[in-house]
């Protein structure tokens, strides 16, 4: 199991936090994610044999929000 900090642009609010957590715990692969709203922070673990980070990263960006660099 990988984990990750990704810092997410774009996150105001509770439901912000709520819809990029399901969007990335929806995807095959992604075990937990969990963002901070005050940090900006979005900590993923995922099985690296199923998903890459890339994929997640993207999945942030479907979701409406922006990876920061
Ligand atoms: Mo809050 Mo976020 O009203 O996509 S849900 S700003």
């Amino acid at each position: 199991m990988e984990r990750v900090e990704i810092r997410v642009d774009g996150m105001t609010c509770g439901g912000c936090v709520k819809s990029i957590q399901n969007a990335l715990v929806n995807r095959e692969g992604v075990s937990s994610a969990t963002a901070d709203l005050d940090s900006s922070m979005v900590a993923v673990e995922f099985d690296s044999g199923v998903i890459q980070q890339s994929a997640i990263e993207q999945a942030i960006t479907d979701a409406g929000f922006s990876v920061a660099a």
